[in-house]
């Protein structure tokens, strides 16, 4: 049976972005594969976080993986943190990649670029390395992810394929699989940047959003220069990306909805489009709500899954070291 392996950093509150392009997929595999989701929350603390924030928001990510159909007695759910093997095989792993490789990371460019020199943290050029590691420990096959990840599990497939060929089949080459919408969520104030959720409110849609600031969100959305509803990536990426929004949260095919605005204009799109998102997250949010209710509840998830992934991952690393001589 084929694992399938995934994650989202606790690094601000879920964006419509996240959901789309990552976690509205996961569910699906559940009973074809070996399933193991996790929160990244050693990512997380590459760009600076407040430690009640950073805890807190665990917890929510924990709850929305609950909530979007992630099911623990189905699927392993664990917290990076308490898996102590992701930070020492990425210490291991290191030494098979290079400054070079790193480098030419498009995210640690983008982010470092905004942060400035003191956000040029080692941490955060080193995340690629840590994230190799989190996928190789558990033998994933296949890595749901949106777009901008793909580049990072390139050089995951790189350094398996080193290892590999220095000491003999230790890793499996795990594969990006990446959806056909929704995989490239842009920002509702700039449709040439990525919407994500430690950027500026405006740009986003969170998944726990009230009706009132999602509506507005809409309305203000840029849009493109004609008035037609048309799917053009690159002539009209604006109303492009208000299109994707649409289809991943109606589940319908982008013909079916270019069709059905044909002569409308871009306000009665919005009001559509706004209603929709509204009524698809308030459905999230009441299940969420009782969710993230429940602490004991998640904690016994969290405790169980990470415990579980311990084990798996803990026999990789000692094949790993074993291979390499360490003790
Ligand atoms: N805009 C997006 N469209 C589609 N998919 C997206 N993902 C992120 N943004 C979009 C996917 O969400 C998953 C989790 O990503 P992450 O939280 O681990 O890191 P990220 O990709 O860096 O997400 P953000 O929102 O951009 O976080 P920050 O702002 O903290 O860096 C991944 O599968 C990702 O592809």
């Amino acid at each position: 049976m084929k694992t399938v392996f995934s994650g989202l950093k606790p690094s601000g509150d879920m964006t419509i972005g996240n959901y789309l392009g990552a976690m509205k997929n996961w569910p699906y595999q559940q009973g074809l594969a070996r399933t193991i989701f996790f929160v990244p929350n050693a990512h997380a603390i590459t760009v600076r976080q407040d430690p009640t924030e950073l805890k807190k928001r665990t917890y929510d990510l924990v709850a929305w993986l609950i909530t979007v159909g992630l099911d623990p007695k189905k699927s392993i759910i664990l917290v990076q943190s308490k898996v102590p093997a992701h930070a020492e095989l990425c210490w291991i792993l290191d030494n098979y990649v290079t400054m070079g490789e790193l480098s030419r990371m498009t995210e640690y460019k983008d982010k470092s670029q905004k942060l400035g020199p003191e956000g040029q943290l080692v941490g955060l050029f080193n995340y690629p390395v840590l994230m190799a590691a989190d996928i190789l420990l558990y033998d994933a096959n296949e890595v749901p992810v949106g777009e901008d990840q793909r580049q990072h599990l390139e050089l995951a497939r790189t350094i398996a394929e080193r290892f590999n060929r220095l000491y003999g089949n230790t890793f499996v080459l795990p594969k990006a699989t990446i959806p056909k919408t929704g995989a490239r969520i842009m920002g509702l104030d700039d449709p040439t940047k990525k919407m994500s959720k430690s950027d500026h409110p405006d740009s986003f849609i969170m998944l726990a959003e009230t009706a009132d600031s999602i509506r507005k969100k809409i309305k203000r959305a840029v849009t493109d220069s004609d008035n037609r509803i048309i799917y053009d990536k690159k002539g009209k990426p604006a109303v492009s990306n208000l299109i994707e929004i649409y289809a991943g949260f109606s589940d319908e095919t982008i013909s079916v909805i270019e069709k059905r605005f044909v002569g409308k204009g871009y306000g009665e799109f919005k009001a559509e489009l706004a209603e929709l998102v509204v009524e698809k997250l308030s459905q999230l949010q009441a299940e969420f709500y009782k969710i993230r209710d429940n602490e004991a509840m998640l904690d016994k998830v969290i405790d169980s899954g990470s415990a579980k992934a311990a084990e798996i991952a803990n026999e990789k690393l000692r094949e790993v070291k074993e291979k390499i001589g360490l003790l």
